[in-house]
């Protein structure tokens, strides 16, 4: 059974690595996107007045939406920044969840499959479930870390949820974000040991953005913990994930990209209504937590 499997994994890897190296990969589609609009007249459209937004390939934020976050940093930046993601929000249910992850997880090359986050295998999007092979919803942020559960709320929030095969999901469970460990042996590139879970180098950046936005949306006011990202590993079922230094040099050395910034701009126009700043803004996190 589990030869069998692994034999399973092996093929699916190969195609996904066939693929991007056929130029078909997620990567492909920024410059192509954006690569015959004048530098001038897409800024404009693409980001808020005044606010440097520097990088995005994708359709990027509406005019104005970060006008309120405009000049500020430190406490004063992530107020701002929480008031502008948590107003006008469509709050999904835990089972809307699953249509929308094969909406803004799509696999690029193939409309019938989702990319899943750490294993980077693309799945049948009908293939979600709790069985084995299939793939399910992972909280990003572990659900336990401030126990919010899958109730309409943090446990629903897309901005931190995606496709991942049931038994990596599994393995990584409820681990804070560091450097170190064993390799995993389904999902190659990611490590773990007794505290601590490493994604693999093309979604580092990813996670790390996805974790600032939930320190930030989610700031106690709404029946739900304040979560707050810390220095730490070993968090538990504490309010808190870590390791907030390593994840600002993720942060640095993925930026995001074309895939990333397509499924921010879904989940506002299709879904929640809000953005993530920290894939529009990365330097943002800087300033917050630097
Ligand atoms: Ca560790
Ligand atoms: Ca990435
Ligand atoms: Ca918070």
């Amino acid at each position: 059974m589990q030869h069998v499997l692994g034999k399973r994994r092996r093929s699916a890897t190969l195609v996904l690595s066939l693929s991007l190296a056929l130029g078909l990969g997620a990567t492909q589609a920024a410059p192509s996107a954006t690569a015959d609009t004048p530098p001038a007249s897409g800024a404009t459209t693409a980001v808020s007045g005044s606010t440097a937004v520097s990088g995005s390939t994708g359709a990027g934020a509406p005019a104005g939406y970060y006008d309120a976050a405009d000049g500020l940093t430190g406490p004063a930046l992530e107020s701002a920044l929480h008031d502008i993601i948590s107003t006008g929000v469509d709050a999904l249910s835990y089972s809307q969840v699953w249509d929308a992850l094969k909406v803004t997880d799509e696999d690029p090359s193939n409309s019938s499959r989702v990319l899943t986050l750490y294993s980077g295998l693309s799945l049948p999007k009908s293939n979600n479930g709790g069985g084995v092979d299939q793939w399910n919803r992972e909280h990003v942020w572990a659900k336990s870390h401030g126990d919010f559960g899958t109730a309409t709320g943090p446990g629903t929030d897309l901005h931190h949820l995606r496709p991942e095969d049931v038994t990596v999901n599994s393995d990584r469970g409820n681990l804070d974000f560091d450097e170190g460990g064993t390799e995993n042996d389904e999902a190659p590139g990611n490590f773990a040991d007794g505290d601590s879970w490493e994604p693999r180098d093309e979604v580092k950046g990813d996670v790390a953005r996805m974790i600032f936005y939930m320190s930030v949306r989610y700031e106690g006011g709404d029946g739900f913990a304040d979560l707050e990202v810390n220095d730490r590993v070993g968090n538990g079922s504490a309010p808190n994930m870590g390791r907030v230094s390593v994840l600002l040099r993720w942060n640095a050395e993925d930026p995001p990209d074309a895939f990333e910034e397509r499924r921010n701009d879904l989940i506002q126009s299709e879904f929640q209504g809000n953005r993530n700043p920290f894939i529009d803004n990365p330097v943002w996190a800087d300033q917050i937590w630097g």
